[in-house]
């Protein structure tokens, strides 16, 4: 028996919890979680060990790692892979492989298939476990950038928009703000690279306490398997220039949402931009930085206008999506 959400998005469920102790989803939830058939799915594991589900007396059960495979290997498939040729590859392989395809195109699509609403409703009653459980479903299902795209991204704009008319009180935005922070620790955890690649150091500059921006362009890092280090809102100056130095960060991503006080802002952000080492860039974003561009370059930072430009910047970093 599976606990499934009343609230399903187009035929996608968005809550289904498995009841067994080994936590395995058999084979016709799989199907329904991954959009492949039954016959293709059992036809893909004899013919090409693409996933190798545990057995017992009922029959196969599927982990979320075989799930996050599947999805993986569909999205491939669709875009004319063999499946004899992909299936046996790492996950991270075929991650790196489908992050290439997805294009703006590909996020618009598949938009109407993740629906945030379960989340909001999560906040709605003050459920962080609920909320923190929902994400988990849907980081199960989803590479590590679709999730920054299409749940977390449209999630913090709901809830920047709910907190405006309203709906969420302060303390919701709160709750928020922690399953995010715990959300990228995960991602920090589970894409820490090994080979000893400098990482990027992510802060807002003093005064300004708008990081939910700064936490998916610290997600978005984490996704492409650039080590992060997230210190959070509200920074000396002197704190983000130490942090870099003692990490040897090879970049600086500052988030400045706030209007008011920019005199102040563009302040720190030249002392940081000044106080680097050679060659260690500055980023910002944000809707004060994108309303300054010509402050900010005179302050030494480079504008990145969105989150696409922002991967880009990474690539150049040495992410891989
Ligand atoms: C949530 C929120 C807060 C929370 C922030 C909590 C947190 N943990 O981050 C709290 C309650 C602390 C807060 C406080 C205040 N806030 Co406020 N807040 C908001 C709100 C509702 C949502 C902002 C948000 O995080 N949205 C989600 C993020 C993901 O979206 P976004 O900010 O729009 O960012 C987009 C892009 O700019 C980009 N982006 C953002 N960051 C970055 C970084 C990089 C590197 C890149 C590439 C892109 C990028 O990504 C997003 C794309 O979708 C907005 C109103 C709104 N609806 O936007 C006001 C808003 C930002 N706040 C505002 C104000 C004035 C305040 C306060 C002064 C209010 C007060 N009187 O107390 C204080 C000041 C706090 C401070 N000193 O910083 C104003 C800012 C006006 C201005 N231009 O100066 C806004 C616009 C509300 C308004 N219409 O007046 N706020």
């Amino acid at each position: 028996m599976f606990v499934q959400d009343k609230r399903k998005t187009k035929g996608f469920p968005v809550d289904l919890t498995p009841s067994t102790s080994t936590g395995g989803y058999p084979i016709r939830v799989v199907a329904r979680l991954t959009g492949i058939p039954v016959d293709t799915l059992r036809a893909w594991e004899r013919r090409y060990q693409a996933v190798e589900p545990v057995r017992d007396e009922r029959g196969r059960l599927y982990g979320d790692s075989d799930i996050r495979r599947l999805k993986l290997l569909r999205r491939l498939v669709e875009r004319g892979h063999a499946i004899g040729r992909v299936a046996r590859l790492e996950e991270a392989e075929l991650g790196a492989m489908a992050e290439a395809a997805l294009d703006v195109g590909d996020r618009n699509r598949r938009a109407d298939v993740v629906d945030v609403r379960v989340l909001l409703d999560a906040l709605d009653a003050y459920d962080l476990a609920a909320l923190e459980r929902r994400l988990g479903k849907f980081a199960a299902v989803l590479s590590t950038r679709e999730l920054v795209h299409e749940v977390v991204l449209p999630f913090m704009h709901q809830v920047g928009e709910g907190w405006q008319v309203g709906r969420f009180r302060v303390a919701q935005e709160h709750l928020a703000a922690v399953a995010m922070r715990d959300l990228l620790g995960g991602m920090v955890r589970t894409h820490a690279p090994r080979d000893g690649r400098p990482g990027i150091v992510f802060a807002t500059p003093p005064g300004e306490r708008h990081e939910l921006g700064l936490n998916a362009a610290a997600m978005l890092a984490a996704a492409g398997g650039i080590p992060v280090i997230c210190l959070g809102a509200d920074l000396p100056p002197d704190d983000v220039v130490e942090a870099a130095r003692r990490t040897g960060a090879q970049a600086v991503v500052l988030a400045i949402t706030m209007g008011e006080g920019i005199a102040r802002t563009l302040d720190a952000v030249c002392h940081i931009s000044s106080s680097l080492p050679e060659g260690v860039p500055t980023f910002a974003g944000g809707a004060a930085a994108e309303s300054h561009p010509d402050d900010l370059r005179s302050a030494g930072a480079i504008l990145v206008r969105n989150f696409d430009a922002l991967e880009q910047a990474y690539r150049s970093l040495g992410a891989r999506y």
